[in-house]
């Protein structure tokens, strides 16, 4: 494990709040963008042996902590690490470098600043992302290391592997911590580069697939290309970067359709298909995504586009210089093509789910056990705030009380947290209920269990936020 080491912090820094009514009405602001203070913080935090002093950003709570370190995607026996192994064998000649072992701690600078995320984006908000401190928090997208990789790579592509972490919603498909695969290439536009590009998208290997797209490459309204590239260079740039793409996708659905298939005893396999969405990333441009027909559903997988010229400028690249990017989400591939019904179970440390997977095999997982689960609701009053305060005015986001939940149920024992009512009283005040299924994927949960778990969530989120439970 290569993480960490948190020293305690006198209780003294949250206590101050309970008591002080004025008081409560600054943090209720102070928790408008998702504040942490309200944890038993530590004075510093120590990640991969580097010690961190944490402030008032600081919202990294220690159930995100102890996932950073397993480096699931470099265990070649875990269905995240073989779709690794997968992707890199199929690009292993192709001319690029594979990054796997890039740290998750990046400063806010890669993350966002880089990349031209605007001041007022969502995901610099303290309730979207995990920070160590005000300068420095969890990568939540591999694209954190792009300002590096531009900066640094020697071949004319990369591609990136790595966990990434954003403060999320709790049910099947969502997990605080997730895998993204990064790729990116780059030419110089110098006065062959329309034939260099050519030839390179010759070189391109062909696969049978089927995909739906428009003729054109960008779009002056909804998709606009940049300036300082042609329409020609466009247009080859970005055929590269979706056959690329394509090459990849196909790569693994077509050995999870050879999985799936042999589970159920047909042996016929279709051609894939995916289609082309116009998309926005604030440092690419045009942007799409990419979505894969499976099980009778378009399900969105790759975010792409062609590099901002500024970003590239900003790591170091000459001003003449064009290329592609795209980012890859792994769990949810893998949690179709191996079968894995809770995106929970990747973590599991139970031999019972990693015995079942093998290096460069792709096969369907074989549940052990159904544990019961049983549901229970929590309700509450929100009273700061007035009756035209949005939610965040309010003091109080949803993601805050799936964090309480993770970092109460410490052991992953919660498969699903719904909001099931939300309506303004006529007193003004925002009500709401959340219904949470307890259910572990390892044993059966007794009651009283269920109960002290559940009653610490109501306390601990009464405790912290200004609100009245019902
Ligand atoms: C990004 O993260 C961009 N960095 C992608 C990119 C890279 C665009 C380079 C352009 C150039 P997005 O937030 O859409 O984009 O996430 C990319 C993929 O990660 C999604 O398509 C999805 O498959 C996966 N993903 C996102 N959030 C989660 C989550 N909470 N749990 C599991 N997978 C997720
Ligand atoms: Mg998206």
């Amino acid at each position: 494990m290569a993480l960490a080491f948190i020293r305690a912090a006198p209780a003294v820094r949250r206590v101050v709040f309970k008591s002080n009514v004025a008081r409560v009405a600054t943090l209720s602001r102070f928790f408008s963008v998702g504040s942490c203070l309200r944890y038993e913080k530590p004075e510093s935090i120590v990640i991969d042996g580097k010690s961190y002093e944490t402030d008032d950003w600081t919202n990294l709570p220690s159930s995100i902590l102890k996932l950073v370190g397993r480096n699931l995607h470099l265990n070649p026996n875990h269905p995240i690490g073989i779709l690794n192994s997968l992707v890199k064998k199929r690009f292993g000649n192709m001319g690029y470098t594979h990054y796997d072992n890039f740290k998750p701690v990046v400063s806010k600078f890669e993350n966002f600043d880089v990349l031209g995320f605007p001041e007022d984006h969502p995901g610099r908000s303290k309730s979207d992302t995990y920070y160590i401190n005000k300068d420095y928090l969890l990568r939540t997208h591999t694209s954190a290391h792009e300002y590096y990789c531009f900066k640094n790579c020697e071949t004319p592509g990369y591609f990136i592997t790595a966990d990434v972490y954003r403060r999320d919603e709790i049910d099947k498909t969502h997990y605080p911590g997730f895998h993204q695969m990064e790729g990116a290439r780059i030419w110089k536009k110098d006065e062959n580069v329309i034939e260099t590009i050519s030839k390179d998208l010759e070189n391109l290997p062909t696969i049978d697939i089927i995909v739906e797209d428009t003729p054109k490459s960008y779009d002056d309204k909804t998709n606009p290309k940049q300036e300082y590239m042609s329409v020609e260079e466009v247009a080859l740039v970005s055929r590269h970067l979706k056959r690329t793409i394509e090459i990849l996708v196909n790569e693994v659905f077509h050995l999870g359709m050879i999985a799936s298939k042999k589970n159920r005893n047909n042996k016929k396999i279709e051609p894939l298909k995916v289609r082309w969405v116009e998309a926005y990333f604030p440092w690419t441009a045009p942007s799409w995504e990419i979505e894969v027909f499976w099980n009778g559903e378009w399900l969105e997988c790759c975010g792409c586009g062609l590099v901002q010229q500024q970003v590239l400028i900003n790591s170091g690249k000459n001003e003449d210089t064009i290329g592609w990017a795209f980012g890859i989400g792994l769990d949810r591939i893998a949690m179709l093509l191996f079968g894995i019904p809770d995106i929970r179970l990747f973590w599991s440390e139970d031999d019972r789910f990693l015995k079942q997977f093998k290096e460069g095999s792709v096969n369907y997982f074989k549940p052990y056990s159904k544990y019961p689960s049983s549901k229970k609701d929590i309700s509450f009053f929100i009273n700061s705030g007035k009756e035209k305060g949005n939610e965040s005015e309010r003091g109080f986001h949803d993601n805050d009380l799936y964090e309480i939940i993770r970092e109460v149920s410490q052991e992953d024992l919660i498969e699903n947290v719904n909001c099931i009512d939300n309506f303004v009283h006529p007193n003004g005040k925002l009500s709401k209920c959340f219904r949470i299924t307890y259910q572990s994927m390892d044993r059966t949960l007794t009651n009283d269990e269920v109960n002290k778990i559940h009653e610490k969530i109501k306390q601990t989120l009464a405790e912290r936020f200004d609100i009245t439970l019902r």
